[in-house]
């Protein structure tokens, strides 16, 4: 195999660098999971969970026309919801590509009635609305007979199948994606964790991503450490130091912007019979839980197989965006304090500024934030801008709350430091 991008150790470029302050400071992000599996309504891994034959499985195509597909009105969605950049499936396991491609006749374009891009009219709108856009690409492919799903890896190939070939394939989607497709700032991988022992040609891939483009981020959802090449780590379904789904298990929090990625009910994919809604309050807690741990929140919605997003889904994006335009400056352009995650909420900071969400009223007339090192100036609830008292001490500071006009999701008090 040909090493032409292979670069050794990453030195990533100034561009990268910047797009990594930018990408930590847009806090709240879109995930969307939409593909021809949205038909079934029963999720995104519906070809494999119902063992239907690749072959059965392609007929999804000849009858998937989004009629209803408005880029416009999804990329309103995510504004409204305080969201600034969306990630999308470009490509899901079940290997169907979502956007125009020459290397794939297996696509929305060629393959569906709907013989249209989605994705570029969504990269377009973005462009225009200023809402980032990253791609999420699989690794892992169900149907190719190249990248043989099931077989046996030997010396980090599959032994069926044409590696060389796919990692090829690959590389020629990518730079689909990244050269035709106006804005695009990052691409999501998954699905390494198939294929543990495979040579996934990392360094070419990565290399070929920066050499496109420098400044975009590349992240892969492999539950493992960073690897040489990827500019952010992400965390699936946990927040960075928490581990309740056990993917997170070895990962260890590096040094790079973090990313967490949840359900805005159970599923990835749209679900049918997915009623488990997470309320408004729920997701709040989760945005300002990240930031508080230095992370973005990456928020999924699977819509429907027509185009349109549920109301479910609208409506607490709406009230989430509502919480997120009052308390807007704890959020954008923050990041963790050095003070820790405490039993009643988060701290995120700015320079001068630590921000305490409360996500509960507590029992007590006060808040107590320990450890704060700078000597406080000021407190103030944010939402109105009225001076509390507090107290400081060697141990930390009391924030008197008596008479506080608490917020049901999240109170933030904005303490000015020296
Ligand atoms: C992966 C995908 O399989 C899923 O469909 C979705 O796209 C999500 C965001 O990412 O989810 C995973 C990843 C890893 C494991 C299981 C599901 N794993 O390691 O068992």
């Amino acid at each position: 195999v040909s090493n032409t991008f292979a670069q050794g150790k990453y030195t990533p470029s100034k561009e990268n660098l910047e797009q990594r302050q930018k990408f930590q400071d847009m806090k709240f992000g879109m995930f969307i999971h939409w593909g021809i599996y949205s038909e079934l309504g029963d999720g995104e891994w519906v070809m494999h969970n119902r063992n239907i034959p690749y072959n059965n499985y392609k007929r999804l195509a000849d009858f998937f026309n989004p009629q209803e597909f408005n880029a416009k009105e999804w990329v309103q969605i995510a504004k409204k919801a305080g969201m600034k950049y969306i990630t999308i499936t470009s490509r899901h396991h079940d290997g169907f590509s979502m956007f125009g491609t020459k290397f794939s006749k297996y696509n929305i374009v060629d393959a569906t009635p709907y013989h249209k891009d989605p994705l570029m009219e969504l990269a377009k709108e973005c462009e225009k609305e200023g809402i980032e856009l990253h791609f999420y690409y699989s690794l892992l492919d169900w149907g190719r007979s190249d990248y043989a799903f099931g077989s046996e890896i030997v010396d980090g190939k599959p032994v069926k199948g044409d590696w060389d070939s796919y990692i090829k394939f690959m590389k020629d989607q990518l730079t689909e994606l990244i050269t035709k497709y106006p804005g695009v700032k990052g691409i999501w991988f998954d699905g390494d964790w198939e294929r543990r022992k495979a040579n996934w040609h990392y360094d070419e891939i990565y290399g070929l991503i920066h050499k496109l483009n420098p400044a975009i981020m590349v992240g892969n959802n492999h539950h493992l450490a960073p690897k040489d090449g990827e500019d952010f780590q992400m965390f699936e379904k946990d927040l960075p130091g928490q581990n309740h789904t056990g993917f997170s298990a070895d990962a260890t929090i590096g040094k790079l912007p973090l990313e967490t990625c949840e359900t805005i009910n159970g599923s990835w994919g749209f679900d049918i019979k997915d009623n488990n809604y997470k309320t408004t309050k729920q997701i709040i807690h989760y945005l300002a839980g990240a930031a508080g741990r230095n992370a973005n929140f990456l928020l999924n919605i699977g819509p429907m197989p027509n185009g349109k997003v549920q109301s479910e889904f609208t409506d607490t994006l709406a009230a989430v965006g509502q919480w997120v335009n009052k308390n807007a400056e704890s959020i954008y352009g923050t990041r963790g304090s050095y003070v820790s995650p405490q039993p009643w909420g988060v701290i995120t900071a700015k320079a001068k500024t630590l921000y305490a969400h409360v996500f509960n009223q507590p029992d007590e007339a006060y808040v107590f934030i320990p450890g704060v090192k700078e000597k406080v100036s000021k407190v103030a609830l944010l939402s109105n801008g009225s001076s509390l008292k507090f107290k400081q001490q060697a141990e930390g500071v009391f924030i008197y709350t008596t008479g506080v006009a608490w917020d049901a999701n999240d109170t933030v008090f904005k303490v000015w430091v020296q």
